[in-house]
């Protein structure tokens, strides 16, 4: 059974050809939640860092549908890990209580598929907080 406590990579179908495209598509059963919103982010200017937070409860997906995203995450068991999204078929889930920084290419377009709606009361954005230390 997949462990859902630690971030994983998830590869979506890529159908299609060179001389024709491609399309990728995320099936719900192929998705280890429901999702309730879906935003993306661009032109990120590639000296900022984004991120630097929690969440309580949230689950994610990021895919760098153009571009470069590399993101790090920490679990609160310090295990410490590193991810290059290049790939627009490539997603990366993010559990609950996972800490996360992302660098983007100037290009990179993120699109984050989320288990439920913005709510500013799920973000932890103090590091401290989040290792318990606060
Ligand atoms: C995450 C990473 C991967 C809203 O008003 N509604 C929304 O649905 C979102 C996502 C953001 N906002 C507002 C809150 C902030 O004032 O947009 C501003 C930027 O959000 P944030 O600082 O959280 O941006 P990132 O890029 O650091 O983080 C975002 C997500 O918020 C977060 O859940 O994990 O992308």
């Amino acid at each position: 059974m997949k462990d859902y406590s630690r971030p994983f990579l998830l590869e979506f179908p890529k159908v299609g050809n060179p001389s024709l495209g491609f399309i990728s598509i995320a099936e719900k059963e192929d998705l280890p939640f429901v999702p309730k919103r879906i935003y993306w982010t661009y032109y990120t200017p590639e000296d900022v860092e984004r991120g630097g937070h929690s969440h309580f409860d949230l689950q994610q997906i990021l895919l760098a549908v153009a571009g470069k995203i590399e993101v790090t995450t920490e679990l609160l068991n310090g295990e410490k890990l590193h991810f290059v999204l290049d790939r627009p078929n490539m997603g990366l889930f993010i559990p609950k209580m996972c800490w996360r920084t992302m660098k983007y290419t100037h290009n990179a377009v993120q699109i984050c598929i989320a288990s439920n709606e913005y709510d500013e009361k799920d973000y932890i954005r103090d590091y401290q907080i989040f290792l318990g230390e606060k």
